[in-house]
């Protein structure tokens, strides 16, 4: 198992965080060439964690300078000397992921069951995959000899930070590119602790550059001229911002943006398997999950039943300090997204929804919001069709097949989907049907890097992980 090495890490003494960070320029930590940091806080308890550097536009250029001059050496080692760095780097993410763990935990706010059950194993997975795609490159389909495409510019958001890192820049490094990345700026502890791990892992300078920043920042990377291809995770609208920047210019990009993701339960649907795949399908991660099952579509005839079940389950639900073990439900990753959520939520309630939330009492600091239910919802309603990114479903019902599938594809986004059924000739019939990218059939939020993830429609294009995933890093 990936934690052979570490114990149930429940206490934050596990990791030590520096009262300061800099920036990761050419192997170095450096301070911003115009000085500004900016603080990072735990969303839990709104304690300040750390004061980070704040990367600025002479930044981005140094440090795509310096990409620029490491990817020389870097693109010309043989893939399997590539591929030594990537197991490395996982294997040091395993020894150290009790650390990562506690630290993701504490910056993000999300249960340390998840962060050490789910975010930690997927990282170091996400490498060992790559890793072993390295020096196999001429064999993967791409035609002979294909080329890297020289520096990754890279932005990420706060709702799986160390996940979403890995995602990014695994295939870039196994496929030959360097990078420059781009945390989000509620979530910057884990990317600086993997500079770190780069370091350890002997990586050379300049491969893996990271800077701290907001939007600006980000901006400034998509923009520098000598960023060879972006790699974009985050709100449609500044996907769609970035990719007018990215026009008429030569740069490669992929976007993976929000979802509206249907969660739809036959009648023949193994109900308590079906409440399960449910409650991780929307609270996971509060929520704050792109592919979250954020409808669910049920069917008419036993709405009755799934839902006194799944309100029971909800009931048991456990919300509070992220760093207990038996947390289900962690804080809200900052007060913006806390706000986000609770608007939209009073929306569905002025547009007639009806709310529902188990007895659950709120810490008094941090951001929280608790698990909550809307049924009496409509297709026209705001909370059916925009993206919440929080513990919020939308209940809505169907009587065929038709219905099911005509609904689940009634959304601007096509990311994520769910099929509940016990009849395999079904499942294959409405997955062919849905514009979704990924289908999951009696199960939920189940990742693996050998997939391909990605969206349809106004969730993005391009796909991340599996074989599809290097592409988006080569010329072939
Ligand atoms: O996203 P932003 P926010 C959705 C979700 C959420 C909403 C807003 O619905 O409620 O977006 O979240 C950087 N050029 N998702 O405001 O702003 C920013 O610094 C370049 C879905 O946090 O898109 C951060 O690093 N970069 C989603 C990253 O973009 C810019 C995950 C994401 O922030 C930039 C997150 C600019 N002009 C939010 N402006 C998913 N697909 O999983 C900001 N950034």
């Amino acid at each position: 198992s990936v934690f052979e090495y570490a114990p149930a890490p429940e206490s934050r003494s596990v990791v030590d965080i520096a009262p300061s960070y800099g920036l990761f320029i050419d192997g170095e930590f450096v301070e911003a060439a115009d000085g500004k940091v900016f603080k990072t806080v735990s969303p839990s308890t709104e304690e300040v964690l750390s004061e980070v550097a704040q990367a600025g536009e002479a930044d981005v250029d140094r440090a795509v300078q310096a990409a620029r001059k490491a990817f020389e050496k870097w693109s010309a080692l043989p893939g399997a000397e590539r591929a030594k760095y990537l197991f490395r780097i996982a294997r040091i993410i395993q020894e150290r992921s009790r650390e990562l763990a506690v630290l993701e935990t504490l910056d993000n706010g999300k249960p340390i069951k998840e962060t050490r059950d789910a975010d930690l194993p997927l990282v170091a997975a996400h490498f060992f995959y790559y890793a072993g795609w390295a020096d196999k490159l001429d064999h993967a389909g791409f035609g002979a000899n294909p080329r890297p495409l020289g520096v990754a510019g890279q932005v990420i958001p706060w709702n799986f930070p160390l996940l979403m890192l890995a995602w990014k820049i695994a295939p870039a490094l196994a496929t030959g590119n360097t990078v420059v990345l781009k945390p989000a700026e509620t979530t910057p502890l884990s990317a600086l602790f993997f500079a770190d791990v780069c370091r350890q892992a002997g990586l050379p300078k300049g491969v893996v550059n990271i800077l701290p920043g907001y939007g600006d920042t980000g901006a400034a990377l998509v923009a520098h001229p000598d960023v060879n291809k972006v790699a974009f995770t985050g709100s449609t609208a500044v996907g769609k911002q970035i990719a007018r920047t990215v026009a008429g210019t030569r740069k490669k990009l992929t976007l993976e943006l929000g979802g509206k993701g249907a969660n739809i339960v036959f009648d023949d649907a193994p109900i308590d398997q079906a409440v399960e795949g449910i409650v991780n399908g929307i609270f996971f991660n509060q929520g704050q999950v792109c592919c979250a099952g954020s409808r669910l579509l049920v069917q008419e005839s036993i709405q009755d039943e799934l839902l006194d079940s799944l309100k029971r389950r909800l009931s048991t639900l456990r919300l509070g300090d992220p760093l207990d073990k038996n947390t289900d439900i962690g804080a809200i990753n900052s007060e913006e997204q806390l706000a986000r959520i609770t608007s939209l939520v009073e929306k569905g309630e002025a547009e007639g929804g009806e709310r529902w939330s188990p007895a659950c009492e709120l810490p008094e600091s941090g951001y929280w919001f608790a698990p909550t239910l809307f049924t009496n919802v409509t297709q026209a309603h705001t909370i059916a069709r925009d993206e919440i990114f929080g513990p919020v479903l939308s209940v809505l019902t169907f009587r065929t097949p038709d219905e099911a599938v005509a609904k689940a594809n009634n959304s601007q986004y096509g990311l994520s989907a769910g099929i509940w059924t016990e009849k395999g000739s079904r499942i294959l019939a409405v997955a062919s049907k849905l514009r979704a990218g990924v289908i999951w059939s009696n199960t939920f939020n189940k990742f693996d890097p050998t997939s391909p993830f990605g969206g349809y429609k106004e969730s993005g294009f391009g796909r991340e992980g599996g074989r599809h995933g290097l592409e988006a890093y080569l010329d072939v």
